[in-house]
């Protein structure tokens, strides 16, 4: 479902605010009728997870319940009316006025559920969504498996690092369109000389046979086509002679209206190209170096909860470092994020959130196939019309067969094939205008590999490996680079390299966790890349530190590898980052 848009045409009530919540353990809610209102509700704010806004939620991932209500304008009687959540983590069900509507599973993508024939005209519509967290070996990304797989046990017991905030991430919007209303566009853009290409595909909600018009509008270009809808679709190609083309550096945005007879939707469209040619990336036919960060959706107070100010914050701070790229790690970012890439010019690896995938046993392993091609299919169909989304990344770190020498390592490599390939076959099929990839641990088999357009690999090369003794690291380092370079002759990007490192602590000489330390690192890093054509990208773990489970590995619930602090103030590493990447 297209992102809610005003225009004369559609219109939309953004249900963002406080709402009413409470928590319901024993999953009894339902019979206790809660989806027609709370007995002993307190407030919350709605985007937000709730583990940030009340301390004895913090370790809550249980069913929790949200209701809010509301009047409905007049004007929406005989259209079609949905509501549309951002993303709720992990699984949302949808009431409304006591009625079930409908669930969604996994956490960071939006869905919509049609609402039209539950709406009450003459007085408040009550809301209400259930949503949960918990962990499970099922779920995608998974938790509480048993720790023989993962060494170091957490609390909570997540197969990944980062928190597992909980809640309603993003807006829930309720939206009014017409009978026959646009239902999906897709652009596809193309160079060819000086000129732009755009094909736009079309589908409206009705198998309709009308016309409609496109329109190209930027600097001196205006430019309108008409097309014919048949079955309620229709392909157009459209030319924009000399464009302006989209890029990191210059991130020039059209737009494109589409109307129809009784519809209209406005789409921002960067032109460019990106492809593979030996071991680079080209955009727009010229090499490019993705230089950034791996981040988190992550700030006091807001958990991953969607924060307008912060998206803002953290571009300037991205480009202050000099940074043109960042990887959605590990899982889909908000769309107003998206947006704000396309605008502020950053190339964005966009990744499901298939966190340590592991391929243990085939019943467990079919649930989480089936959940990853959902998310890669929900990805996509959002996702694919930003020019700043260049590589789809279909998994962090799926967990080679050595970690895990109970079961027989060969067998379990070819699993992990078979699962990976048809991801990356999904993406493709869904989106050939993109690189495919996922970001991969060391000793991560070769087979495993194969399929990548771009080889990204997770190192830690001075921290979990030869930690404290940078010289050797960064030799063995530049030796695997090396290698890996050889056996495949694709470009590379390190999309995780990183020092944990405590903002304030210093030392002389720089020993790990100061900030002098990860400086070094972070400059022994970018010297021994800047000696490699092959290295198409570089993104330090990670952008700012992050809330992260309780473990022994993690000082006070937090990942600390951030180049800011969670309140992004800069470690000295941040200015080390200005001096190599600011041109
Ligand atoms: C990784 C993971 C990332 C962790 C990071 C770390 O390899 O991909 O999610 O946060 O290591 O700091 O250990």
């Amino acid at each position: 479902m297209l992102y809610p848009q005003q225009n004369l045409f559609r219109d939309k009530l953004d249900l963002s605010g406080f709402w009413d919540f409470q928590t319901d353990p024993d999953q009894t809610g339902e019979n206790k009728r809660w989806q027609h209102g709370l007995n002993e509700s307190r407030p919350i704010a709605v985007p937000g997870s709730w583990n940030e806004q009340y301390e004895d939620l913090y370790h809550y991932l249980g069913l929790a319940w949200y209701v809010k209500s509301t009047y409905i304008p007049p004007s929406w009687k005989g259209r079609h009316i949905f509501l549309r959540v951002g993303s709720a983590c992990y699984l949302c069900t949808v009431y409304v006025n006591g009625v079930k509507i409908g669930s969604h599973e996994g956490g960071h993508l939006p869905f919509a559920f049609e609402i039209t024939d539950h709406i009450r005209w003459n007085e408040e519509n009550r809301i209400a969504l259930s949503v949960e967290n918990e962990l499970k070996p099922t779920r995608v990304p998974s938790g509480n498996i048993p720790s023989a797989l993962l060494p170091i046990a957490s609390f909570p017991q997540t197969t990944y690092d980062f928190f597992p905030f909980a809640g309603i991430h993003r807006p829930v919007v309720l939206l009014s369109v017409p009978q026959t209303f646009i239902e999906d566009i897709t652009v596809i853009t193309e160079i060819e000389g000086i000129d732009g290409i755009l094909k736009v595909s079309i589908r409206l909600n009705n198998p309709v046979e009308e016309k409609g018009t496109l329109r190209v509008n930027g600097g001196d270009i205006a430019i309108t086509q008409t097309v014919t809808f048949t079955g309620g679709r229709t392909d157009a190609l459209l030319t924009v002679p000399n464009a302006c083309f989209w890029s990191d550096r210059h991130p020039y945005l059209y737009d494109l209206t589409i109307s129809t007879d009784q519809d209209q939707y406005t789409l921002k469209v960067g032109i460019r190209s990106i492809e593979v040619e030996n071991d680079r990336i080209l955009l727009n036919g010229l090499p490019v170096t993705m230089q950034g960060f791996g981040r988190h959706e992550d700030f006091i107070a807001s958990g991953k909860g969607l924060n307008l100010p912060l998206l803002i914050k953290d571009h300037q701070l991205m480009r202050w470092t000099g940074a043109n790229s960042y990887r959605t790690s590990h899982y889909p970012y908000s769309e107003e994020e998206m947006q704000l890439a396309d605008r502020e010019g950053f190339l964005i690896i966009n990744e499901i959130p298939a966190v340590s995938l592991q391929f243990d046993n085939d019943e467990n392993m079919a649930q989480r196939l089936r959940l990853c091609l959902q998310q890669i299919d929900e990805l996509i169909e959002r996702d694919k019309n930003h020019a700043s989304v260049v590589i789809w990344s279909i998994a962090n770190e799926p967990i080679p067969p050595k970690l895990n020498p109970e079961i027989e390592s060969n067998i379990l490599v070819e699993k992990g094939q078979h699962f990976l390939d048809t991801l990356m076959e999904r993406a493709r099929k869904l989106d050939p205008s993109r690189l495919v990839t996922f970001a991969a641990l060391q000793g991560s088999p070769e087979a495993w590999l194969k399929n990548c357009d771009v080889l990204c690999l997770n190192r830690y090369w001075g921290w979990y490996t030869l930690g404290g003794q940078l010289d050797l690291a960064l030799a063995a380092l530049e030796m695997e680079l090396d290698t890996v370079w050889e056996t495949w002759h694709k470009p590379i990007i390190l999309t995780e390299f990183g020092a944990d490192t405590l903002a304030g602590l210093h030392g002389h000489p720089d020993l790990m966790w100061t900030e002098e330390y990860q400086a070094e690192y972070i400059r022994g890093h970018l010297e021994v890349v800047a000696r490699k054509t092959y290295i198409a990208g570089m993104h330090v773990w990670n952008f700012a530190d992050f809330a992260a489970v309780q473990s022994i590995m993690r000082v006070g619930g937090m990942n600390m590898k951030g180049v800011f602090t969670r309140t992004r103030g800069p470690k000295m590493a941040a200015h080390v980052l200005r001096q190599f990447w600011v041109k």
